[in-house]
């Protein structure tokens, strides 16, 4: 038997004194107890024994360089870090799985059908062999093997082209560095890096005793690890792999199964879960789902759920793949996870806008795939709604990447006669009420008619709200402040170095420093440069950087920073689109923020409000003069033409009785609104009106205050006209006014980048599919979104499709002389 053959066997120890048969005997020793403890999950050594095989290796290795091998588990670690991966195309694309929504066995079920009815399959036939596997949660690799040795390790990235990730994979222990046994001359092996929960849960312990950050969850953290531009960081992440597919092989007869060809990969030493099983027919996948189902919480990783393949690979081959989906395997789910804990106190937080948002302090508990000990309850409706008591026993639900809620009160865990509504309550119960003063500010705290919220009526004397807002102003998708995270912004704040958002551009140097020090010395930190005399300066020029390159952001940005209530990424692009300045935005009246798409009673009156307000009005000047200059089109787009029309800006004066139909028979004896503002009663008395709507207008006329604004509003609306592109000036954009909808997870963009593209290109992106939708975008794992699209008829586009419609898509540089 050669050594090759089993990994597992020890062989005779090699003579201390040949150096190169004691390296050979070395690597294959240390890559035995790596299989054992990896793959196998069977120890056979002490960690400090494993230790000093691999110091010993190393020592060899280090004094006869010649004598080192690919193939070494020296190897596994280090290597230089990279400024940027190289792209790998697949030969064999990674195709993705279709998930089945359904988490009932109905959907299981509807699979099997499905398959049947595509085989041709009747009812006297006989039941269908599947492979039914887990579905781990991890990031999908391809590794490739070149004669038994590990040459290439890939992401999936869209499918057909990946990211190089050798140097990280090489770290990962369970994969081996040589397959054992006769390897074929190429193998591509495709799979999930994962992390195990106790893997988990140590690294997370070692990070919190360094003071370094805490990971969320086995997922990210994998995925996360896998993406390291430093092999060196990789390495310190406990990553395993589970193998599940093939990619390209040659030289290889691959088994006529999928539980065959799993059993092969097994053989040539490549971890595959042991939690698979050759079942028949829909009742076999029922079972399976349910199976995992009962012991999902005891496995020592997360799954998503499980997977199942028509097992016979003529059988795949009949039924082929759409769109990247191959119709031979579905991934089913699990519904989301549910867990019970306690509720040790409700606190309440103070938002961006004042708004008070109770959170249910929890005992901490594992669910979905994360340690949840915060859920907010929204407001006191929804508090009252589950009828929640501080000490209630409470059960929290998180699917995947959702956050977390509170879906009811365990009401049998309370104790009998217990009334939550009145009377005494019984230690520990309490009930929740919410404060009449801001718990920051001491501001008082109100609830207006008609709205769920509490609000402090602090304003930005509430630094509560400062750091909420200045968070806001400082995110991504807003200022896009790079480096200013949330514990400098509360720091600024708590140290009174910022009043305001402007108050970000005038910051030096020193007062990052300082507050630095200030925060140090509250927390009584004394950090390792400060001991030595010296001070670190690098991250507060980083952070100062960031800063100013924030100055010029697209207007729609800028305006979305400024965190007016109810105005959004969606409002505030459709104000930057629509008018198209600065200052054209903070001057407009309400008639004309009513025109605007999409902009209703009350999303006009907040953004009206907060352009009026001295205070932001004060924030809004000083961001100017501090030198922000938000990117603007300099013109109002051609649609606008449409609004500024007499009749429309008229029936959205406000005036009531005023119809549309009214206004329209008003607009036809005026030329301007200004002539409309110095109508005269007498002029008015003349039009062919209804009573109601003449005496609706007369009192209008004579309210103070609006004919002036009228006055302001037809001057406006003339600088407006006047801006406009001439029609045929600027070619519109095909997608111009197009709404999407995307779901799923596209192949090469993320979510915000596909966002980004398409409103460049005047289109609106929206969260949800209705029959106004124009489009949606499906990506990989799209789920009711895409069903609803289909079931409407929507037109349903892949990434590809998009970015062809996006204009200069086909001919990167649109044809000259556009603009004469
Ligand atoms: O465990 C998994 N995450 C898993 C993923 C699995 N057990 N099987 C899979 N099988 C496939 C096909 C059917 C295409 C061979 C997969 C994936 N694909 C997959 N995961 C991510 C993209 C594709």
């Amino acid at each position: 038997m050669s050594p090759k053959q089993d990994g597992a066997a020890a062989q005779a120890p090699a003579p201390a004194g040949d150096p190169a048969a004691r390296a050979a005997w070395l690597r294959a020793e240390l890559e035995r107890h790596n299989y054992r403890y990896y793959v196998l999950d069977e120890p056979s050594i002490p960690d400090a024994d494993y230790d000093a095989l691999y110091r010993e290796l190393q020592a060899i290795e280090a004094e006869h360089p010649d004598l080192l091998t690919p193939d070494s588990p020296t190897r596994r670690v280090g290597g230089q870090p990279l400024s940027a991966f190289a792209t790998v195309r697949h030969t064999v694309p990674m195709l993705s799985i279709r998930t089945e929504t359904d988490t009932e066995s109905t959907g299981a079920e509807a699979f099997d059908a499905r398959v049947r009815r595509e085989l041709g399959l009747g009812e006297g036939d006989a039941p269908v062999e599947y492979m039914a596997e887990l579905k781990f949660d991890g990031l999908a690799l391809s590794l490739r093997y070149e004669d038994g040795l590990l040459a290439r390790a890939a992401t999936r990235g869209d499918g057909s082209n990946g990211e190089d990730v050798t140097a990280n994979v090489r770290t990962i222990k369970s994969i081996p560095m040589r397959l054992k046994g006769d390897a074929p001359p190429v193998l591509e092996v495709r799979g999930e890096a994962y992390m195990r929960r106790d893997d988990f849960d140590r690294l997370n312990a070692r990070q919190r005793e360094a003071g370094e950050k805490i990971f969320v969850n086995p997922r990210n953290t994998a995925a996360g690890a896998i993406r390291q531009l430093d092999p060196g960081i990789t390495a310190q992440r406990p990553l395993r792999f589970f193998a599940y597919g093939l990619g390209e092989t040659a030289g290889w007869d691959i088994p006529p199964t999928h539980s065959g060809m799993l059993d092969a990969l097994e053989a040539f030493g490549l971890p595959v879960n042991k939690d698979r099983r050759v079942v028949r027919g829909a009742a076999g996948l029922v079972a399976f789902h349910r199976e995992i189902g009962e012991r999902r919480e005891a496995l020592p990783f997360d799954i998503d759920g499980v997977v199942y393949k028509v097992n016979r690979l003529d059988l795949q081959r009949r039924l082929g793949f759409v769109s990247r989906e191959p119709r031979w395997a579905v991934a089913h789910k699990y519904p989301a996870q549910e867990r019970t804990t306690t509720v040790l106190g409700i606190d309440v937080q103070v938002g961006r806008t004042g708004a008070i948002t109770p959170v249910a302090r929890l005992a901490p508990v594992f669910v979905g795939g994360a340690m949840v000990s915060n859920v907010t309850l929204h407001n006191q409706d929804e508090i009252e709604r589950l009828g929640v008591l501080i000490g209630d026993t409470v059960i929290v639900r998180r699917a995947g990447d959702v956050i977390p809620e509170v879906v009811a009160v365990v009401a049998e865990q309370r104790p009998p006669g217990l009334d939550p509504a009145a009377g005494p309550l019984p230690e520990p119960y309490r009930r929740f009420v919410m404060p009449d003063k801001c718990p920051v500010c001491q501001s008082h705290v109100v609830r207006e008619e008609g709205e769920a919220v509490a609000r402090c009526t602090g304003g930005l004397t509430c630094k509560a709200q400062r750091k909420e807002s200045t968070r806001h102003f400082a995110a991504r998708r807003a200022m896009d402040i790079e480096g200013l995270g949330e514990r400098h912004i509360d720091n600024l704040i708590e140290f009174e170095r910022i009043a305001s958002v402007a108050d970000l551009y005038r910051l030096k140097l020193e007062d990052f420093l300082d507050v630095k020090r200030l925060a140090d010395e509250r927390d009584g930190v004394v950090p390792e440069t400060v001991a030595q005399g010296k001070i670190a300066t690098k991250w507060a020029e980083n952070i100062l950087e960031g800063i100013a390159a924030s100055k010029e952001r697209p207007l729609a940005r800028f305006l979305f920073a400024l965190g007016a209530r109810h105005v959004g990424e969606s409002t505030a692009k459709t104000l930057a689109d629509w008018l198209g300045r600065l200052a054209w935005v903070r001057r407009a009246p309400l008639p004309l923020l009513r025109v605007l798409p999409d902009v209703g009673e009350v999303v006009a009156e907040s953004i009206y409000e907060f352009f009026k307000e001295p205070r932001n009005e004060t924030v809004i000047d000083e961001l100017l003069r501090y030198g922000v200059v938000p990117v603007e089109a300099g013109r109002p787009l051609p649609a606008l033409a449409d609004k500024l029309a007499l009749p429309v800006l008229l029936a959205a004066l406000g005036v009531p009785k005023l119809t549309a139909l009214r206004a329209e028979q008003l607009a036809q004896d005026l030329d301007s609104l200004d002539q409309f503002a110095d109508a005269s009663p007498e002029w008015l008395a003349e039009r062919k009106l209804p009573a109601d709507a003449l005496a609706s207008l007369q009192e209008f006329l004579e309210r103070p205050g609006t004919r002036a604004q009228l006055r302001e509003l037809s001057a406006l609306r003339a600088e407006l006209l006047a801006e406009l592109p001439a029609p045929g000036e600027a070619a519109q954009s095909p997608l111009a006014g197009k709404t999407f909808v995307l779901t799923g997870s596209l192949p090469t963009l993320s979510r915000d980048e596909a966002k980004d593209m398409l409103e460049a290109a005047g289109a609106k992106v929206s969260g949800s599919v209705s029959k106004k939708t124009d489009f949606v975008v499906a990506g990989a794992e799209a789920g009711s979104k895409l069903e609803k699209a289909l079931s409407l008829g929507v037109t349903v586009l892949d990434e590809a499709a998009m970015l062809a419609m996006l204009p200069g898509a086909a001919n990167a540089a649109e044809p000259k002389g556009e603009q004469s």
